[in-house]
């Protein structure tokens, strides 16, 4: 089948709704640690997301190309400037990576553009074995593209045999799958659930709780037990669980509560917990929330606008939040590395104190890229809190208009 067939074919996926699950990129797909997209042709392929990020992956012949393909606002393959290809592939010792952007043009004509993306944005990793390959893959998309609970994408990922480029703007059938943060199997009719957490982000130290409410009608089935535990590459940061659920009230309703400590050595990340929930007459479903497993401290800076070429020095201000993921008191100290030549001019060896659970601090800073600077730079903010550090990169853009 030529390519511009493949593209029109429908694109079955089973599972339209996807977890927010992160993935570790190093080439192997482990048991849980991807959620299956799709069987396109040879390939086996993989999708997820977290907040900001989406992340695919394949198994696929060695000699295919992996083409991941993004409606990122799921309004059509060839409307808007959100849609885009990137293909990854091995050939011979090299490994092969494009991008290209489908836009509509301002005579409202739709384009390829050829494209980059910075490194920060995109990374991949893959592992050769035998006839066949696996590629484990993440984008960040910024501002209103960003993957967020809710939204809706377009996505297809496919493994293709290296030809042409396929220049041909058509129609490409893609899956349109919902971001979510929860999701059942096998839920029977009549009955709905609910999972209530204090918050999706649960440090170590905190522990992580849970509590799910149930409600039937009148004539719904009565579920009265479950097992519960974390997944995947999280499954043993939690404990597991199988307790008696209590009868239903008259209202139709009953709850149960998971707690649970964390294990202190578990990797940040999102990951899936379950509860299996069982009753008379074989009742048997699954209900399936993300949580993440957070860092005590997320460093939220914000961008810095655009800058210009100048043959003086420039100034740049920014904010920098410190977002407590934590219900204890979290004091630190925020410095900043900059790139050779740039100044710092105020905020450096910033003292912040976060007295309340979860809340944030804001802090400021003012440095000043020397005259001429043009290309991409990074500022590292490093925050130290007691023995533990956490670092962030915000990137600077100063445009050389030639
Ligand atoms: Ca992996
Ligand atoms: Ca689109």
């Amino acid at each position: 089948m030529g390519q511009a067939q493949a593209w029109e074919s429908p694109y079955p996926v089973a599972n339209l709704r996807r977890l927010a699950l992160t993935p570790e990129l190093d080439g192997v797909i482990k048991g849980g640690e991807w959620e299956p997209l799709a069987t396109a042709g040879n390939a086996t392929t993989y999708l997820q997301w977290e907040p900001g990020w989406i992340y695919w992956a394949a198994e696929a012949p060695a000699n295919e190309d992996i083409v991941f393909s993004l409606d990122s606002l799921a309004d059509g393959w060839t409307t808007g400037p959100d849609n885009f290809e990137i293909r990854i592939g091995w050939r011979g010792p090299n490994i092969t990576f494009a991008v290209r952007r489908l836009n509509n043009q301002p005579n409202g004509a739709t384009a390829w553009q050829s494209g980059q993306i910075p490194p920060d944005m995109i990374q991949f990793e893959a592992r050769r074995s035998g006839g066949r390959w696996t590629m484990e893959a993440r984008l960040m998309l910024p501002g209103p593209l960003a993957p967020a609970e809710g939204k809706t994408m377009g996505v297809r990922v496919d493994g293709q045999v290296p030809g042409a480029i396929d220049e041909r703007i058509g129609p490409r059938q893609m899956a349109n799958v919902r971001l979510s943060l929860d999701t059942h199997v096998g839920l029977p009719e009549g009955l709905q659930w609910s999972p209530r957490f204090v918050n999706r982000n649960m440090v170590p130290q905190d522990g992580f709780a849970v509590d799910y409410t149930l409600t039937r009608d009148p004539n719904g089935a009565r579920p009265d037990r479950f097992a519960f535990r974390a997944e995947g590459i999280g499954i043993d940061d939690l404990g597991k669980f199988e307790y008696p659920i209590e009868p239903f009230d008259n209202r139709n309703r009953t709850m149960f509560g998971v707690k649970s400590p964390i294990r202190p050595e578990a990797k940040t990340g999102w990951r899936i917990v379950r509860a299996e929930i069982t009753g008379p007459d074989n009742l048997k479903f699954m209900v399936r929330s993300s949580v993440r497993i957070a860092p005590l401290l997320d460093i939220i800076a914000s961008p810095i606008p655009a800058l210009k070429k100048s043959t003086r020095p420039q100034r740049i201000r920014g904010v920098v939040d410190l977002q407590s993921n934590g219900t204890q008191r979290v004091q630190g100290v925020v410095t900043y590395r900059l790139p050779e030549g740039f100044r710092m001019l105020r905020g450096d060896e910033s003292k912040f104190t976060i007295y309340h659970a979860r809340a944030k601090a804001g802090t400021r800073y003012e440095i000043e890229a020397p005259a001429g600077a043009s290309g991409d730079f990074v500022i590292g903010v490093i925050v130290q809190v007691g023995d533990q550090r956490f670092v962030q990169s915000i990137p600077i853009f100063i445009e050389d208009p030639v």
